[in-house]
């Protein structure tokens, strides 16, 4: 029984969390040398930091972007932006490794030809958490979003397209890669705070990459 799944799973591709949601376990991990060295030469350029939510709330996740857009949120709301608020400049280019991972994973996903043109950069820290939301601040739903989960784990909540819809909890590690598209794109979701630990990738944190097609 065990080994048809397997078999199955071999023969199909990875197995979807939910219609549109596809979890590739560790899928980042080959590159996160890389990408280790790609996160610190952007967060260089633009510095982390907490935004603050047009309710007036300071966010405990730390933010930075890349790319030709960039996610902000203020006083006046959440948009994306070509320049970031901070400097006037635009957003540090993506990294090569970026738009390659990103590519090949929606690509294993069934998403052919995937061209992110924004990264959302989120720092966490122990007791960071980040509440229930939707994304939709992009302008094209039939684009997936992925993501890369780097650093410490986190247990990710997975609601449904209403916030009252019962949330699952998805354990992501080091390396997880998960595509949200299709059905799964306006699902509610959030991350409950992080626990305390240690990781050799990002001292005390953890680091998640968001790849979207923004504009
Ligand atoms: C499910 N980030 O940046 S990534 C976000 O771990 C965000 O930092 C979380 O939610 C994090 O907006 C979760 C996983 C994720 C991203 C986008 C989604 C899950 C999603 C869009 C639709 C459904
Ligand atoms: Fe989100």
């Amino acid at each position: 029984m065990t080994q048809d799944l397997f078999d199955d799973e071999a023969a199909s591709g990875p197995l979807p969390l939910a219609p549109g949601a596809v979890v590739l376990r560790r899928f980042a991990r080959p590159y996160d040398g890389a990408l280790l060295d790609a996160v610190r030469e952007v967060i260089a350029q633009a510095p982390l930091r907490h935004m603050v939510t047009p309710g007036g709330l300071r966010m405990s996740v730390a933010m930075a972007n890349c790319g030709d857009l960039g996610w902000v949120s203020d006083r006046t709301g959440y948009r994306y932006d070509r320049l970031d608020p901070e400097s006037g400049k635009p957003w540090p280019r993506l990294p090569d490794v970026f738009r390659r991972l990103a590519a090949e994973a929606a690509s294993r996903a069934g998403f052919e030809g995937f061209v992110p043109d924004a990264c959302l950069v989120n720092r966490y820290e122990p007791g960071t958490r980040l509440s229930m939301h939707q994304d939709r601040d992009e302008r094209d739903f039939s684009q997936p979003i992925v993501s890369v989960s780097l650093g410490l784990s986190a247990v990710f909540l997975f609601g449904g397209p209403k916030r009252s819809d019962m949330a699952r909890r998805v354990p992501l590690d080091h390396g997880d890669v998960v595509v949200w598209g299709g059905p799964a794109r306006l699902h509610y979701h959030g991350v409950l705070p992080l626990k305390e630990g240690a990781h050799p990738f990002w001292d005390g944190c953890r680091i998640n990459l968001t790849f979207r097609k923004a504009g």
